[in-house]
């Protein structure tokens, strides 16, 4: 069929091979615009779709094709590892706990302890090349970041490292604590974050190694905390100033908060047992004395603020086990055991928290019938939980295994199956910051994850739990979900050239977005939990004789003659 069109394109075809002689681009482009418009519409329009079908194809392959052919963040990361002999089984997705063992021809346990000695080591190397006496290492820049300028990353992990058997680190660690740390500074800390993590890790250290230069840094810097209680109510401050002696509520409020205020205890009546000074002990016993008896609790939950001039409650309505209230209940149950289970308000108050619990807090998911712990927000039920809220099913059964009721042991395997959810439904294996639950779900799903809460911080709590059920029912999957946590900690967080990061995208395990820091309870914590799970040996920090601070520093349950 004739086409005048066509015969057109055929001669501009044929005339093609003239125009490739050219080398002059602008002749070059003239000829193919002119080609252009010398097209049919038809012929246009088919271009037209051509191309942007090829365009879409394109870019619905991209991750696809990242993944498989482009070296992408993590392949790299991973490239640079292959030389690590523990790497290989710690990078692979599959695998358990025993099939980890049986590769490697070893008893039960015996393998486990070298993959999280690995790792430590891999966090270690970080530090000491780009953060060494900083509070803390950023992994990807190659530097560190300060907090209050103390080697919080150093003093929160020295225990860990006594634990783990790295005697060569611990001991360079040593020799900086005794050379180099000094409290005598013009320096503002968190009465809370500075008394878990080093009032803490120092009692701590002491207790294991028995080497008075750690009491004798303890003493100092609780000595230097104490000005945080001189306030109307008794109701400490939220920080103080070590050099100075001086201390201050944030900026803009006189609350504190009560998790912080309530979180303190364990380190401050250690401290006065082991020095006999009352004024310790005095101070945080009181706090413990005014939460007991306030106003403005319901069924034994707390608020999560508290007023340093009124010793009151304020922004009352608002209950959660997550930020801000967690560990007030966590030490309440603790303080009772490191006391030898002799204070029997501090039970009673446990209890009944536990009773608040489930009576205005705990749902169930659909549509799997997952058991989460909401929030309440003046009576109104919000089904999110912080992952924080996963330390809960570990002191559950820590209270269940030392006489509590058993029903504490049943949600507390009721909730590490959620804990374990909220990490095994993610696309890197890692749990999001917060999650939501659904309770009448319309995309078949349990769990949802908002943009803003997709980050994970290398958090303890789920492992901490993990550690506590594994130890009090020996069932081995357990370490599994364990394993597989460690797993996606090397897979996604891990920095070849030393350091794990944080990350701001648990679901995409293209590009899980580093975000350049490594928290000091990474090893204080995360890693310690781990070593611990995997170890069969019970008498490793025996939960009978020691309790954990909210920082994973186990300190001492007093004999019963003190
Ligand atoms: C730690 O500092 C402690 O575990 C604290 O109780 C909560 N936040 C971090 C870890 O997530």
């Amino acid at each position: 069929m004739y086409s005048p069109q066509r015969k057109d394109f055929v001669s501009l075809t044929l005339g093609d091979q003239h125009s490739r002689s050219y080398t002059n681009g602008k002749h070059r482009r003239q000829s193919c615009w002119r080609k252009w418009k010398q097209l049919s519409r038809l012929q246009r329009s088919l271009i037209l779709f051509l191309l942007a079908f090829l365009f879409i194809c394109g870019i619905l392959s991209y991750p696809i094709l990242t993944d498989f052919w482009i070296p992408s963040w993590r392949g790299a990361m991973i490239e640079a590892e292959q030389g690590t002999e523990l790497q290989s089984t710690a990078h692979g997705k599959e695998g358990t706990v025993a099939d980890a063992e049986e590769a490697a021809n070893l008893k039960p346990g015996i393998r486990i302890h070298p993959a999280v000695q690995e790792a430590f080591r891999h966090a270690w190397k970080g530090y000491k090349a780009f953060a060494w006496g900083h509070d803390e290492l950023k992994p990807i820049s190659k530097t560190h970041g300060e907090w209050f300028g103390l080697g919080l990353t150093l003093i929160d992990a020295l225990d860990t490292m006594w634990i783990l058997g790295l005697k060569d680190e611990f001991a360079e660690a040593r020799k900086w604590v005794e050379t180099e740390l000094s409290f005598s500074k013009n320096v503002d800390v968190n009465l809370f974050e500075s008394t878990i993590r080093i009032l803490g890790g120092l009692l701590s250290t002491y207790h294991l190694t028995g080497d008075t230069l750690f009491l004798d840094k303890a003493k100092d810097i609780g000595f230097r905390l104490m000005p945080a209680f001189k306030t109307p109510s008794k109701i400490p401050y939220s920080d103080v100033n070590l050099g100075k002696g001086t201390a201050h509520p944030p900026r803009w409020t006189t609350d504190s908060t009560v998790a912080e205020v309530t979180s303190i205890q364990l380190e401050f009546r250690e401290l006065s047992r082991l020095t006999q000074d009352p004024q310790y002990q005095n101070a945080v016993e009181e706090v413990t004395r005014q939460v007991h008896r306030l106003e403005g609790k319901r069924d034994g939950l707390v608020p999560m603020f508290i007023n340093t001039n009124s010793g009151k409650f304020t922004r009352r309505g608002a209950f959660t086990l997550g930020a801000r209230a967690d560990s007030y209940y966590e030490y309440l149950l603790k303080q009772w055991l490191q006391g030898g289970k002799k204070e029997t308000e501090l039970l009673e108050d446990y209890l009944q928290a536990i009773e608040g619990v489930k009576k205005n807090l705990l749902r169930q998911t659909s549509p799997s019938k997952l058991t989460f712990v909401g929030e309440l927000s003046n009576g109104h039920l919000n089904p999110k939980m912080d992952h924080l809220v996963c330390f809960l099913p570990g002191t559950l059964a820590l209270g269940a295994h030392n006489g509590l009721p058993a029903d504490h042991m049943d949600l507390a395997l009721q909730l590490m199956e959620t804990c374990h959810q909220m990490y095994a439904q993610m696309e890197t294996g890692l749990s999001p910051e917060i999650a939501h639950f659904n309770l009448q779900s319309n995309n078949g799903r349990d769990i949802d994850v908002k943009p803003a809460d997709r980050h994970n911080l290398l958090r303890p709590e789920t492992i901490e739990s993990l550690f506590y059920m594994y130890r009090f029912t020996k069932d081995s999957k357990y370490r599994d979900w364990g394993w597989d946590i460690l797993q996606s900690f090397n897979k996604y967080t891990r920095v070849p050239s030393g350091g794990y990061t944080s990350i701001s995208n648990v679901r995409d395990p293209v590009y899980p977005a580093p975000r350049d820091k490594m928290e000091s309870f990474f090893l204080g914590e995360t890693l310690k939990y781990l070593f611990l799970l995997f170890s069969d040996d019970n008498e490793l920090i025996s939960l009978d004789k020691y309790v954990f601070n909210t920082e994973a520093h186990p300190l001492p349950i007093w004999p019963s003659t003190s």
